[in-house]
């Protein structure tokens, strides 16, 4: 991709040079200024009422119906000129994007910056690619015939973001199916509505008509009235895999119903494998990085640490020393790593697993008295099939894995079904090698964190339970909205243009 249509503009990792702490001070300072710190949101409300609620989805799928032919018969360059605006007015609106995630989403500092940042980059970046691949080419071949192969939007997409990316996800989804000629009821996180309304806002701002993006605030009833329409033409979902699965199934169902794609993006147990030739300073400072930023709540976060056991008593107590550094507390403080968990069913389920695993603790924390502070904490484990299920917050369970078995470990890491990150730290090229042969991971960091995916340079999502794919931020994204058209037409004398003429003598 040549670099002057897209570059993200990042740093690190993240985009964010941490080490400017003026910037930080200057940004916290202005997030801060308009925030009741000492208070937590509480959850929005799911909206109307089940009947209206039908009704209203109903509605919203008629009016993007009726929008949508005009917004596909626009050039390409109109809707990528659209979302390049909006990139725009997203880097111009950043202090006010930030305060909200700061107060609605219990980010960091850091952490809101990189929300931005990430949503500009989808914007410009899914511009960049509908400019080079949605053209209509002529396709070679041996048939006599001119074949056109065109990439159309398929209808009405429903986009269903989390609340974990509230704006960069949840943008991220919409632009991509905007920009490929679809209308989108955008469906945010019942826990983010602010920053969506916002968000949407700003596109209506850059020029995309406000019956073609359609923003649909509720909570799972909204969703489910929505996947129920019939007319809808695909659906782009960031979320659980139960969730997934039961949207799968609704759309399915019914036997009149066209068969329309579900793009999903789910969870994940992701395991990070350290050997005894990694750097131990370095392990620490991604384990940290991987298992607690955010507060565990990225779905590409460390939940199982598997260490050779050589060098495991010694990673744990590096670990344990790491974490007394953590600062946990107020998300608005631009010194604050962890703040707290977005909301209390979150904090009661991560609660009571700490609570069960309490006699397997290997290190926890103290976190502030008020607000919905889950502790990080260390929780060891017998084996990798003791971690079953996803827990979306900062408790890492830790395991351990004698030498020469590798590839069983992986192995037994691919036998959750899910396969979303992994994470290997090791100074062996061969032992990188086997990881990668037989990870069944969408996304796989060696010697580095496992967070922190960069638009374009990192396409994102996972295989098997973590997902359908394809990868957000990745080459193949966009075409996934489009439907396919080839047109072959008989350019011969005696063939196909002569009836063309006489037929439009008639
Ligand atoms: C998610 O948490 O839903 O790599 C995805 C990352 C992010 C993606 C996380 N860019 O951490």
């Amino acid at each position: 991709l040549p670099s002057d249509l897209f570059m993200p503009e990042r740093r690190n990792s993240e985009g964010i040079d941490l080490n400017d702490k003026a910037e930080l001070q200057r940004v916290a300072k202005v997030v801060a200024s308009d925030l009741d710190t000492g208070k937590v949101p509480s959850p929005a409300k799911a909206g109307s009422p089940q009947l209206d609620l039908a009704a209203d989805a109903r509605r919203m799928v008629g009016q993007a119906l009726a929008a949508q032919p005009a917004w596909d018969a626009s050039q390409v360059e109109h809707r990528a000129a659209c979302l390049d605006r909006l990139a725009d007015l997203l880097e111009h609106e950043r202090d006010a994007l930030m305060r909200i995630a700061v107060q609605e989403a219990r980010k960091t500092i850091p952490d809101a910056l990189g929300e931005v940042r990430e949503a500009v980059d989808f914007c410009r970046y899914y511009a960049a690619q509908a400019r080079l691949g949605l053209q209509p080419v002529e396709l070679p071949g041996p048939t006599g015939e001119r074949n056109i192969l065109r990439m159309e939007g398929r209808g009405v997409w429903v986009c269903i973001a989390p609340w974990n990316f509230p704006l960069a996800i949840f943008l991220g989804q919409v632009a991509a199916a905007l920009v490929t000629g679809n209308a989108v009821i955008a469906k945010p996180a019942p826990q983010t509505p602010e920053i969506a309304a916002y968000a949407v806002g700003l596109a209506h701002g850059a020029g995309i008509p406000e019956d073609v993006l359609i923003l649909a605030p509720g909570g799972p009833e909204m969703g489910a009235a929505l996947v129920e329409d019939s007319r809808i033409a695909g659906i782009a979902f960031t979320g659980s895999t139960a969730t997934a699965k039961r949207i799968g199934r609704a759309l399915l169902e019914d036997e009149e119903r066209p068969i329309v794609p579900l793009i999903a993006e789910t969870g994940g147990i992701n395991a990070m494998i350290v050997d005894s030739t990694a750097l131990p300073e370095q392990v620490v400072v991604d384990v940290v990085t991987s298992a607690f930023r955010s507060a565990g709540q990225r779905c590409s976060a460390l939940r199982l640490l598997l260490l050779q056991e050589e060098i495991a008593e010694r990673t744990i107590e590096m670990l344990e020393g790491a974490m007394d550094t953590l600062r946990i507390g107020d998300p608005a403080d631009p010194a604050t790593d962890v703040g707290p968990v977005i909301d209390r069913d979150a904090y009661d389920r991560l609660m009571g697993h700490r609570s069960e695993c309490r006699s397997r603790w290997l290190k926890t924390l103290e976190v502030p008295d008020e607000g919905l502070f889950v502790p990080p904490t260390l929780i060891q484990v017998d084996r990798v099939e003791d971690v079953r299920k996803e827990w979306f917050g900062p408790l890492l369970h830790v395991a351990t894995w004698k030498a020469g078995q590798l590839t069983e470990t992986v192995d037994r890491v691919n036998r959750s079904g899910f396969g979303l990150t992994m994470g290997l730290h090791s100074r062996i090229a061969r032992a990188a090698e086997t990881v990668e042969q037989t990870a069944n991971v969408g996304n796989l960091y060696v010697n580095r964190s496992m967070i922190g995916a960069v638009v374009g340079s990192q396409p994102f999502g996972g295989e098997g339970l973590s997902g359908t794919g394809p990868k957000a931020g990745g080459p193949h994204y966009l075409p996934r909205f489009c439907s396919e058209r080839v047109t072959s037409t008989d350019t011969t004398s005696s063939g196909g243009n002569a009836t063309l003429l006489s037929l439009a003598d008639i």
